[in-house]
């Protein structure tokens, strides 16, 4: 009788122990750790925030996004690594900086392609837009919205760069990326390559003379400090893209997927406008900061456009000719369509 109850007693405990270690799982929440560049007060933090705070929401706080900013993970190269390995499980970055990876990223590089922001929603939200971030998948990444980083504009420490003959020699760093580096070539400046989290020492060490960014994060990384001119280049659209590892995707339920998904594109609603409240409003805040800014004449801007464009060929062999006449279609539709 005795031993009986003994041993009820025990398995009662041992029910109740299971019960409570299950339970424990159950509570924990996914830690989901997300790496971006800029620093937290910038149009990417912002938006990171905001991403988490919807995923916490809708998970009813059973995901918990971890937001690291500032390239403490990492470059977005590095980041990449960590997300196909399985290491690191998400984060936003230049679709710029993941053509080493799918090459046909680098359509988005093409000088000029879109016209303005209306122009690069419609094809970038679109099947092109899709497609390319599609082909991630196969390299162990899984692409969830495009947010806007912006029309890039040059800045520099040497002069103001007023025509073309003016980028001569001047040391331009670039995204790495031959896209980059082959337009600021052509340009006749001296591109070098370089991560972006080594950006501002390389300006404020003199290692470079200046950089290529849209106004957002001129104001954000504080390179007005370290520059002094600014030409309003637009020359191309820049996307971030929030990616996931597929290795971490692949273990979440459908219902986990929702969450991100639904989050993601949220924050890429408020992140776009948010980065255009702020652009609209930054060569203000740029030339009270101290830096001397100025536009190209119409002349001066169709000179570079025409050197520009000489790279399109080589941008479409690189991506493929069927990509690029879809893209070219849709740009075209999406311009048609106002
Ligand atoms: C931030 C970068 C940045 C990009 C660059 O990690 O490298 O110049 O514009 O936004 O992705």
């Amino acid at each position: 009788m005795k031993l009986k109850q003994l041993a009820i007693t025990a398995a009662v405990a041992l029910a109740t122990l299971g019960a409570g270690i299950a339970q424990a799982q159950d509570i924990k929440p996914r830690l989901i750790r997300f790496g971006y560049g800029l620093n937290e007060a910038s149009n990417q933090g912002r938006a990171t925030k905001l991403f988490a705070e919807e995923v916490e929401k809708a998970s009813g706080g059973k995901m918990k996004i971890r937001a690291i900013g500032a390239a403490a993970l990492g470059s977005d190269v590095q980041m990449q690594q960590a997300l196909i390995g399985g290491a690191q499980e998400m984060m936003v970055g230049s679709t710029a900086t993941l053509v080493g990876i799918t090459k046909e990223m680098a359509i988005w590089d093409t000088p000029f392609l879109f016209n303005n922001a209306q122009e690069a929603d419609a094809v970038l939200d679109g099947p092109v837009g899709q497609k390319v971030m599609d082909k991630l998948q196969e390299k162990g990444l899984v692409g969830l919205v495009y947010w806007e980083n912006g029309f890039r504009n040059l800045t520099n420490n040497k002069r103001a760069v007023t025509k073309l003959e003016d980028m001569d020699g001047i040391k331009l760093r670039v995204m790495q990326n031959n896209v980059f580096i082959d337009s600021f070539k052509t340009l006749g400046a001296n591109a070098v390559p370089l991560p972006f989290s080594e950006l501002f020492t390389a300006l404020e060490t003199k290692t470079v003379d200046g950089q290529e960014n849209p106004y957002n994060t001129i104001l954000s990384s504080k390179f007005y400090e370290v520059q002094k001119y600014l030409t309003v280049t637009n020359h191309v659209y820049s996307p971030w893209i929030v990616t996931v590892s597929k290795k971490y995707w692949d273990q979440l339920s459908k219902d986990e997927q929702k969450v991100l998904m639904d989050a993601a594109k949220k924050s890429r609603d408020f992140e776009r406008k948010d980065t255009r409240a702020e652009a609209d409003k930054a060569l203000a805040d740029l030339k009270a900061k101290g830096m001397q800014i100025n536009q190209l004449s119409p002349a001066e801007a169709n000179r570079m456009r025409d050197q520009l464009t000489r790279i399109n060929a080589s941008i479409a062999t690189n991506v493929g000719m069927d990509l690029w006449k879809e893209t070219q279609a849709a740009v075209a539709k999406a311009r048609g369509a106002k």
